[in-house]
């Protein structure tokens, strides 16, 4: 029992007193996985619409997924005949989990369910899942064991859908699964219906991820019909009140009010936001899951990757960046490439992002830079442009007389002088030709 810590009780005044615990805080960088029956199609319009809505977009006529469909597989090729062709036989566990590691990331959040419905663990309360089909593999648990065991800095998180599109118990679309050509009905491989939605499956499966694989995340979606302020006590008891207490954590789409972070998607915030937050978005300019369509030279490049974490953390935030695997659980080379370079990048720069907080204050309109702090000990700007011979800051700045300043990956004292308002840093030129992206200075607090 975590002393002096009262349970949580199933209401939102109970549950808002939780927080983000502080290894999210500084976690800063996580990777976002979608990975699921969707990925076997991985179409969608490039730049315009997610690849994981793929289902729901073929049902609609005017969506141009509905002639694509018809076109490539023909009309009575139902959705749920992609379920034999995820196959997963290339899904090396280990080797995604060290590259999570080597992009520098500190936590990962696979899609343990999206709103296809389709589970990617060995839930007792549904058949439509990866050990029944598909794969035939528990994904959640090898993906997990791997982390434990060749990764065990990463922290580990799930996201979970709270509705599903066409379970025929509680159709969010309104019906259940048809033929968007014929409209006759077809079936919800595995799923046995006539349960109550909530309280029979979405709840039960969320506590058998909680009891079953100890995620630090529950990363929910689209909220709406929910059990979740009895599912979320149970949570945050649980990981409390064991032996060794973990700190587990939940964002602001789980249906209820209360919330430890809240989740811009494909934006951020323009400024500091003190509640904390994470942003995610994919590698591909429009998409979550793989979409074969998008060119390589679409997705966010290594630079890009890093002004959006920089800029992303400098307001108090995290960055969740997602990869979509292809079906066959090989990650697109393009995707290892960007979270490879990402890691080089951090690997000189880590101090001035990881563990750090805010400044109070914003550069200055036109300036770019970004401030993070290390409390008592250093101060960062990041010069998202290469620095020319000297770097200006106009903004106010704790450096005092007699305070080192060194830009990372150069490390030798740098001069300089405050004018007027200004900080003035002298870049001699071996220093600004090194680095890449990003050009972290340091003033090192005497
Ligand atoms: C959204 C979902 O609809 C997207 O497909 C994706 O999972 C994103 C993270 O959340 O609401």
């Amino acid at each position: 029992l975590t002393l002096g810590v009262p349970d949580y009780t199933p209401t939102d005044a109970s549950l808002s007193t939780h927080q983000a615990p502080y290894w999210f805080q500084d976690a800063k960088f996580g990777i976002f996985i979608h990975w699921g029956v969707y990925s076997v199609p991985a179409w969608a319009p490039v730049g315009t619409q997610y690849a994981e809505w793929y289902w729901n977009q073929m049902q609609d006529p005017n969506n141009p997924t509905y002639a694509h469909h018809r076109d490539t597989y023909g009309e009575s090729f139902a959705y749920d005949d992609f379920i034999p062709r995820f196959r997963a036989e290339h899904f090396d566990p280990r080797s995604w989990v060290e590259l999570f590691r080597d992009a520098g990331a500190q936590y990962h959040v696979l899609t343990s369910k999206h709103h296809e419905g389709f589970a990617l663990w060995d839930t007792k309360l549904s058949d439509r899942n990866s050990v029944k089909m598909g794969p035939k593999r528990d994904v959640i648990r090898e993906l997990f064991d791997a982390s434990r065991r060749y990764a065990p800095e990463l922290h580990r998180g799930l996201y979970f859908s709270m509705p599903e599109w066409f379970n025929p118990d509680h159709p969010w679309m309104g019906h259940a699964p048809r033929n968007p050509y014929t409209l006759e009905p077809v079936p919800y491989t595995g799923h046995s219906a006539g349960k109550d939605y909530v309280t029979e499956l979405q709840g039960p499966q969320m506590l058998e991820l909680i009891e079953g694989y100890d995620p630090e995340i529950i990363w929910c979606d689209i909220g709406g019909d929910n059990d979740s302020h009895r599912v979320l006590a149970e949570y945050f008891n649980q990981a409390k009140n064991r032996a060794r207490p973990v700190d587990v954590t939940v964002n602001d789409r789980s249906g209820i009010g209360s919330h430890d972070f809240t989740t811009p998607e494909y934006t951020t915030y323009d400024q500091i936001v003190t509640a904390k937050w994470e942003s995610s978005r994919g590698l591909d300019p429009y998409s979550y899951g793989y979409n074969a369509q998008t060119p390589d030279e679409k997705y966010m490049t290594a630079e890009e990757i890093v002004h959006s974490l920089v800029d992303i953390v400098s307001k108090n935030g995290n960055f969740l960046l997602d990869i979509g695997p292809k079906a066959d659980g090989t990650i697109p080379d393009i995707m290892q490439r960007r979270l490879r370079e990402t890691g080089q990048w951090l690997k000189t720069n880590g101090e001035a992002i990881y563990d750090t907080t805010y400044w109070s204050r914003m550069p200055q309109l036109g300036e770019d830079l970004r401030f993070t702090v290390r409390p008592d000990k250093a101060f960062y700007i990041h010069s998202l442009a290469r620095p020319g011979a000297t770097l200006t800051v106009g903004a106010p700045v704790p450096v005092r007389g007699g305070d080192r300043i060194t830009l990372l990956g150069h490390d030798r004292p740098l001069s300089w002088r405050t004018t007027g308002d200004s900080l003035v840093i002298d870049v001699p030129a071996a220093a600004r030709r090194t680095g890449e992206h990003a050009w972290v200075f340091k003033i090192a607090w005497s």
